[in-house]
């Protein structure tokens, strides 16, 4: 029988990820810190990180909870046998529950998404959808950018996957981790977009256009917002 440790207090310690000390310190992951002392049946997976385990339990629909062990670089996820029992009490472990992100799965064909509420950078976010299996979201037809729209609230910012970084004025959809770009057509800018205001706006989001439209814009890289991802 192995036994969980409560991770969260190695956490400040741990920088060695972006995703990691936003997601943490701002309750990014929706981590939802349990004192409850805990001794579960689980096996361990090998990883070299807190994200990587965070992220696997993340992308595990039957998981509720993860724990990593950083003397043993051992990853340990609770399942949905477990999720919803009275935890049994024991003084020298405890538990971290973690919550999904909220989530809007569209099957669509082929496609699988999920709206991320967290405030990241675009490479950050890309990461992110990576780190799920996926990409940020593309939009190739007026269809798929309604559907998308619509994983929204059309009021607040989000990131989805173009950038013209490369190229100026060349936008591309990033396809992840395989670097497979893709000319972006047909586009959904909103008004005077994109306008690569400071000569420096080089990545796509949805934002709202004066209360009465939201569509594309390009926007500074660096700045963060909530954002979609695709699978
Ligand atoms: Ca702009």
């Amino acid at each position: 029988m192995n036994k969980l440790l409560l991770f969260f207090f190695g956490l400040q310690t741990l920088s060695f990820l972006v995703l990691c000390s936003a997601e943490f310190a701002g309750n990014i992951y929706g981590i939802e810190q349990k004192t409850k002392f805990v001794t579960l049946n689980t096996s361990k997976i090998s990883e070299n990180n807190l994200v990587v385990c965070v992220l696997r339990c993340l992308s595990n629909e039957k998981c509720c909870a993860a724990n990593y062990v950083e003397s043993e670089d051992g990853c340990y996820l609770v399942d949905d046998d477990y999720c919803n029992d009275s935890l049994e009490s024991d003084d020298d472990w405890k538990l971290v529950r973690i919550k999904l992100p909220q989530k809007t799965t569209i099957k669509n064909t082929t496609k699988e998404y999920i709206k991320v509420n967290e405030w990241l950078t675009w490479n950050e976010a890309q990461d992110y959808c990576v780190a799920w299996g996926g990409r940020l979201a593309t939009v190739s037809s007026s269809d798929e950018n309604e559907l998308v729209k619509n994983l929204t609230d059309r009021l607040l910012p989000v990131w989805i996957g173009g950038s013209d970084v490369v190229s100026e004025d060349n936008w591309t959809w990033n396809e992840g981790t395989n670097a497979e770009k893709h000319n972006i057509q047909p586009t959904f800018w909103g008004p005077n977009q994109p306008d690569n205001l400071g000569s420096d706006q080089h990545c796509l989001r949805y934002t709202n256009f004066q209360h009465t439209t939201y569509a594309w814009d390009d926007m500074y890289c660096w700045s963060t917002y909530y954002f979609i991802c695709e699978k």
